[in-house]
Order: structure tokens, then C-alpha cells, then sequence
């Protein structure tokens, strides 16, 4: 077996460190932080939607998009979290103020969106459309959970 080469381990090094490191060193101003959870959730949403479509029988079903999109959209479920660190409640954000007093429930409803979405990617996964039809609407329902609660309108 040919060893490892050392420089294919920098990335996954340099995934851990900034993993590992408080969010908020990881944005200078609070418009960044604003800025890259709502790049996140766009990103997000485009995934999810191409499934949604699906499932909602706008487009037709095709079961290598739906898993391909739900498998983007199981990686990308806790990016956007990361930007909503303290003192990024203010400015161009559709942000509740009262997410920052409510940490725990806030995190709770993410934690839930991220359990739905990656029951969607297995769904995906399986190919049965009956059972990706389900996982849909449960991923939108706790996206609309978290929106009522934390969503300005
Ligand atoms: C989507 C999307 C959301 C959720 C939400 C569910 O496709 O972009 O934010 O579903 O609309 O109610």
C-alpha cells in the first residue's frame, strides 16, 4: 500500500483547527458573520429546493438529483449557524433579537432541521419517492419552526 503523503493531510488539519476555534474570531465586523449565515442558507435552500421541487411535483422526479442535492444539503445544514455569533443581531438581518436570549432553544430548532435533513439524504439515498415525499415536507416543516420563531417578517 502506498503510504499517505503528509500533504493530503493539511486540509483535514486545517478543517479541524478552524473548527476548533470560537466562531466569532472567525468574522471580523458583524456584517460578515450576517453575511456568510445568509449565503449559507442560501446555499441551503437552493439544494433543498431542487428536492422540494421534486417532491412536490414541480419537476420531474429523478433520483440521482434528489440524492446529489440531498446529500449538498446534509453538508451544508450547520454552516449557517456559525454566524450567528453575539453582536450579529443588529443590521441588515431578518434575525429575531430574542435568538440571542434564547440560545438553547434557537440551537435546539437547528439541531432539529439538521436530524430531518439528514433522514432526507438516507431517504435520498434508498431512491423511493413515497419516503423522500415525507422527509420533504418534514425538513420544510422544521425550516417554518425556526422561521416562526427566530424569522423577522
Ligand atoms: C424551502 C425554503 C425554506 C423552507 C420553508 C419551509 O424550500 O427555502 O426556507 O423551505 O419555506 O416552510
Amino acid at each position: 500500500m502506498k503510504r499517505l503523503h503528509s500533504l493530503t493531510l493539511i486540509p483535514t488539519f486545517v478543517l479541524a483547527t478552524t473548527m476548533a476555534m470560537p466562531v466569532s474570531a472567525q468574522f471580523a465586523k458583524p456584517e460578515d458573520a450576517i453575511k456568510y449565515r445568509k449565503a449559507a442558507f442560501s446555499v441551503l435552500a437552493t439544494h433543498f429546493g431542487r428536492v422540494a421541487a421534486m417532491a412536490n411535483g414541480k419537476v420531474p422526479f429523478d433520483a440521482k438529483v434528489a440524492a446529489d442535492n440531498a446529500e449538498i444539503v446534509a453538508m451544508v445544514s450547520a454552516l449557517p449557524f456559525t454566524g450567528f455569533v453575539p453582536g450579529s443581531g443588529i443590521g441588515k438581518t431578518d434575525a429575531h433579537p430574542k435568538l440571542w436570549a434564547e440560545q438553547e432553544k434557537f440551537n435546539a430548532s437547528a439541531s432539529k432541521m439538521q436530524e430531518e435533513v439528514r433522514k432526507l439524504n438516507t431517504a435520498a439515498k434508498s431512491g423511493n419517492f413515497d419516503v423522500i415525499k415525507v422527509a420533504v415536507a418534514d425538513v420544510s416543516k422544521a425550516c417554518k419552526s425556526c422561521h416562526d420563531d427566530y424569522k423577522r417578517d
